[in-house]
């Protein structure tokens, strides 16, 4: 442990002195830790900020006793049997996080009757996880199968459980499931028409969705039943009976929403839940994921986002010394805003990275690319595209947008839980949990790859571009590199993955976690094949 000395040391550090005219430019800049020989840890995650607010306030009392929790784990200190690297990061402890996310799968206590409501999600949290830890979770495909098929409603939509009423969240959570066991037995336990007529129910005039029938509507509303639809490739055309149902196919599921997403944007830059309400990193992951199905990314998220100000609110959720993101202004840093924050972030970089062809426009499909487009979708994606503005009118981004090392810092010095029970967690202190060992891996999973758009599916150079074959197909996961092939010429973007490669490493290499998809947060592979099956349906 730090020792007193040293704590009041990180507190208030010394006033760098001002440089001699002789003293050498590259030790000037690359300052690392003096005090632990042997480890280059940059002082900019062992140190408090040079500039402090003199103000204390409860704020600021809970955060200084964050960073007091946090530095030793990020100065190599502690706990003694994490194996440090000479970076000062300790390896991911795959074989524990495997065990701990398996024991979720299981019985568990007494005490989690209280998330009873919640167990499409911890299906959704610890097969997601295990993925990208690199195991193969097909072994759960009967159970997840049969546990999905006593959720589901004659009414559409998946419930928290037998005879509990259909939740947005739960069915995305469900679909998202299916997905990872994979195979046609899964997929085929959604009721399509069902659930097609259950979005309908939900979709609201204003644009938003409801998540569940008179439930409150927000932007996990939008995101979710985006994924829903996109995946289970269904129909736009709304029922009759749905409460923004026309009568004059002017309006679809898609009509709306995002401008709906659009209103959640507040002063700050950041996104809300709703109109009107404060800005959440959860929310913001929504928001660009709903964009992003929309149509091509490039186009919808600054047609309707102002991204300036979004990266801005975005980048100061990221924290020093910690290296992890929080949630909101003046909060703290959570291990599973490595998602909901992190995961914006190579979005908005591949966004303004490749924009799309200005001479490419829409291809007339909706961008969840659903087969059986109607007249009504197209005119609904060309009015969700009636403001153009692309992403080539913003500046590329020609570094990374967030400091990838800080939250691979955060993530394996923080959040790993360093006893013999695994899995991850929000911060030192606080309890691994499935939630968290999904949400921090995903984190992780951004800050390790790339990803970039190709607006042209027809185009040969979807596969992972990289001189490096290695790279390529540790990118492309053990189903081998996506081949052009593979592009569904009816989706707005392509998108292609490649290992982040930039600047220092800091983490070893064995210890990249698999990619899953920016957008629906599942591997590229399991996306392809359950959009492929549905694909190949004809109606319902
Ligand atoms: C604040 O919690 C948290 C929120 C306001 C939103 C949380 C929502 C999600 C994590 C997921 C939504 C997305 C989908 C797809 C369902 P807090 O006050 O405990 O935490 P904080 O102090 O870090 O803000
Ligand atoms: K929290």
């Amino acid at each position: 442990m730090a020792t007193t000395q040293q704590q009041q040391q990180r507190r208030h550090p010394p006033a760098p002195a001002s440089p001699s005219p002789d003293s050498d430019p590259v030790d000037e800049e690359i300052a690392f830790d003096r005090r632990l020989p042997g480890l280059m840890i940059p002082d900019l995650f062992t140190q408090l900020p040079p500039v402090r607010d003199p103000l204390v306030t409860a704020t600021s009392a809970v955060q200084d006793e964050t960073v007091d929790v946090c530095l030793p784990f990020l100065a190599g200190e502690c706990p003694e049997d994490f194996e440090y690297n000479e970076h000062g990061v300790p390896r991911l402890d795959r074989a524990r996080h495997v065990r701990f996310l398996h024991q979720c799968l299981g019985k568990l206590p007494g005490r989690f009757v209280a998330a009873d409501a919640s167990r499409p999600w911890f299906l959704y949290w610890c097969l997601s996880a295990l993925t990208m830890l690199g195991e193969d979770v097909t072994t759960y495909r009967e159970s997840v199968t049969e546990t999905a098929r006593s959720m589901q409603n004659d009414t559409g939509g998946f419930g928290g459980g037998g005879r509990q009423l259909s939740h947005m969240a739960t069915t995305y959570a469900v679909v998202l499931s299916l997905a990872l066991v994979g195979g046609e037995e899964a997929y085929e336990v959604v009721d399509r028409k069902a659930m097609w007529r259950w979005l309908c129910s939900l979709k609201q005039p204003d644009g938003g969705f409801q998540v569940c029938l008179g439930g409150e509507e927000d932007i996990r509303g939008a995101y979710c039943a985006a994924v829903i639809i996109s995946l289970l490739r269904l129909p736009l055309d709304l029922t009759p009976e749905s409460p923004a149902y026309t009568g004059d196919g002017s309006v679809n599921l898609f009509t709306g929403v995002a401008d709906y997403v659009r209103r959640c944007q507040t002063f700050e830059g950041g996104i809300s839940g709703q109109p009107n309400a404060e800005a959440h990193g959860a929310y913001a992951f929504c928001a660009l994921g709903c964009l992003a199905l929309l149509d091509h990314p490039g186009r919808s998220i600054p047609s309707y986002l102002d991204v300036p100000r979004l990266i801005a609110w975005l980048s100061s959720r990221q924290y020093a010394p910690e290296g992890g993101f929080s949630g909101r202004t003046n909060k703290l840093v959570d291990g599973c805003y490595s998602h909901w924050v992190g995961g914006c972030f190579p979005l908005i970089e591949a966004c303004l990275n490749n924009p799309p062809s200005s001479s490419s426009g829409r291809s007339g499909s909706s961008g969840g690319g659903e087969s059986s487009t109607t007249a009504a979708a197209s005119s609904a994606a060309a009015a969700a595209t009636a403001a153009t503005t692309t992403s080539s009118n913003l500046p590329p981004a020609d570094e990374s947008l967030f400091s990838r090392e800080g939250l691979i810092r955060y993530i394996l010095c923080c959040c790993q839980d360093e006893t013999k029970r695994g899995g991850l967690r929000d911060k030192p202190g606080k309890m691994s949990d499935a939630y968290h060992s999904c949400y921090v891996l995903s984190g992780l999973s951004s800050a390790h790859h790339q990803w970039e758009l190709d607006g042209e599916p027809e185009k040969p150079d979807a596969r992972p571009r990289s001189n490096d074959p290695a790279a390529a197909a540790a990118a492309a996961g053990p189903e081998g590199p996506s081949g052009p092939e593979d592009a569904e010429a009816e989706e707005a973007a392509v998108w292609a993955v490649l290992p982040y490669l930039d600047g220092l490493q800091v983490f070893d290499n064995g210890d990249r976690v698999r990619p899953i998809h920016p957008v629906y947060a599942i591997p590229q592979p399991s996306v392809r094949a359950i959009r492929g099956d549905f694909a190949e349906r004809e109606g319902f």
